[in-house]
């Protein structure tokens, strides 16, 4: 893909749009940037550009084309949806817009294993992405996970492999991305206030899938019913992982055993006790892995080495400390309902849960319902703060405390934990109303901890 020269238009300028910008600017092209944020909000992002020749247009959208000129491609970061006025207004005139991770596919030389799913996804991405480094295979771990898979674009060479973390926004924007493996872990509702329908959210996902071909593996969930008809449709080659289903082809758990199955012989990998991470649903990330790694080629001891010596992503059900008893455990990423599920199925009882966030459009009817012999006080803050207590309240569960914010709800919880309480920061929601992002939440989190040991 040649860019020299051409006028490219960068829209977002945060974790994605500084390496973007830096890399179309070696290739040559004229960048312009967009971003609805001011000038003085992005002083980190404008010093980490400082010395290239961008031309910036903040604080708006733009709804006259004209303050551009010609514009040849137009590079959109995830967090920005693709139907609003500008992007409509772009569309009219033709202009190729793509997203970063499409840029990255077409820019890079390595192999993509590219994994979604509404959970799960980057303790996966991790995860395989240590078994491919183990395996001594030269390895990325990028995209939604924190690395903007366009930052190590450029010096990716043929036979690397970029072990890549996509969601639906992400692939929202693609054409011609191409994994030689793609996953979806798992799809439960998330995101719906971008996406609308569970239909538009599926649709997203199966994209991962939409340029594969019979060399190519597609690695899919099949206790998932939807995913399991979608999969019908797909040209890869199916390889499917299941907790809980006996497969004729694919990788299951077999006498407590991850075992995988191709043609007749049932390979063992490792006994299910013996991976570090713990939980069903980190039993279903190990089994993808294990399935993207094995479809790679990596040997069977050597994914059970990895799987024996991962410990785990932070803010994904972090043991934070133990203070007069009380354990303290972050689980910030738990950014949907269905992830704090999983983090309440996890987490040793009586639980103290804090909660709430921004308001996605979700409903917290299950989450509430997952509470039962597990959680003893609910601690809610942000702007979800009055639906998930009215949810709480209408079934039945009355124990439910309003605050006004993360470091309200760390104080009001050390009044009321007794020893032996676990209290979990799972939110269940977005972080965005307070936070940046859930990174910084699940510091601030444990920062107030870290706080409370000194007091
Ligand atoms: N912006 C606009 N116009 C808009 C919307 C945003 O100009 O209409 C600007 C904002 O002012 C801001 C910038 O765009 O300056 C933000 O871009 P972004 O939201 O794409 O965020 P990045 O910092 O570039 O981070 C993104 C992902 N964020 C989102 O998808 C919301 C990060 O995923 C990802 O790690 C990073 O790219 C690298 O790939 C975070 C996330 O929360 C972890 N993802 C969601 C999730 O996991 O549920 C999808």
């Amino acid at each position: 893909m040649n860019l020299q020269n051409k006028r490219v238009l960068v829209i977002g300028l945060a974790v994605t749009g500084v390496p973007l910008v830096k890399v179309l600017v070696q290739l040559g092209s004229k960048v312009i940037v967009n971003d609805l944020k001011s000038k003085d909000k992005l002083t980190d992002a404008l010093e980490e550009l400082k010395g290239l020749n961008v031309k910036y247009i903040f604080e708006e959208h733009p709804n006259d084309l004209d303050v551009l000129g010609t514009i040849d491609l137009v590079v959109v970061s995830p967090g920005v949806p693709l139907d609003i006025p500008f992007i409509n207004l772009l569309r009219e005139k033709s202009i190729d817009i793509i997203g970063e991770i499409e840029l990255a596919y077409r820019l890079g030389k390595a192999d993509i294993v590219a994994i979604t799913g509404t959970n799960g996804k980057t303790t996966t991405t991790a995860l395989t992405g240590k078994i491919f480094k183990d395996a001594g295979r030269i390895t990325y771990v990028v995209g939604n996970i924190g690395v903007p898979a366009i930052s190590k674009a450029l010096e990716s060479q043929q036979g690397d492999n970029m072990i890549m973390e996509v969601s639906s926004f992400q692939l929202e924007s693609i054409s011609k991305f191409h994994p030689k493996v793609a996953a979806i872990l798992n799809l439960t509702p998330d995101h719906l206030n971008r996406h609308k329908t569970m239909e538009n959210y599926l649709n997203a996902k199966l994209n991962i899938f939409m340029n594969q071909n019979s060399n190519d593996y597609a690695v899919i969930n099949y206790d998932d019913e939807v995913l399991r008809e979608a999969s019908k449709r797909l040209s890869a080659n199916i390889l499917f992982f299941s907790r809980k289903s006996k497969l004729e082809k694919g990788v299951y758990v077999k006498d407590q055993k991850i075992v995988v199955k191709l043609d007749d012989k049932v390979l063992e990998i490792i006994p299910i006790d013996e991976i570090k991470i713990p939980g069903n649903h980190n039993l279903e990330n190990a089994l993808a892995a294990t399935a993207m790694a094995f479809a790679m080629g990596i040997e069977p001891m050597s994914i059970a080495d990895s799987l024996r010596t991962f410990e785990g992503v932070e803010h994904r059900i972090e043991f934070v400390d133990v203070i007069n008893g009380v354990t303290y455990i972050n689980d910030s990423k738990g950014t949907n309902p269905d992830a704090s599920i999983k983090a309440v199925e996890a987490v040793k009882e009586p639980i103290i849960l804090l909660a709430g966030g921004m308001d996605k459009g979700s409903d917290f009817t299950e989450f509430i319902k997952s509470f039962k012999g597990k959680v003893k006080a609910l601690v809610v803050y942000g702007e979800t703060a009055e639906k998930i207590k009215g949810t709480a309240i209408s079934l039945g569960f009355s124990n439910v405390v309003l605050v006004k914010d993360l470091q309200e709800a760390v104080e009001y919880t050390n009044e009321i934990a007794t020893a032996g309480d676990s209290v979990l920061l799972s939110p269940a929601c977005a972080s965005w109303d307070m936070y940046p992002n859930f990174e910084e939440r699940g510091r601030h989190f444990k920062e107030l901890v870290s706080k409370l040991r000194r007091s």
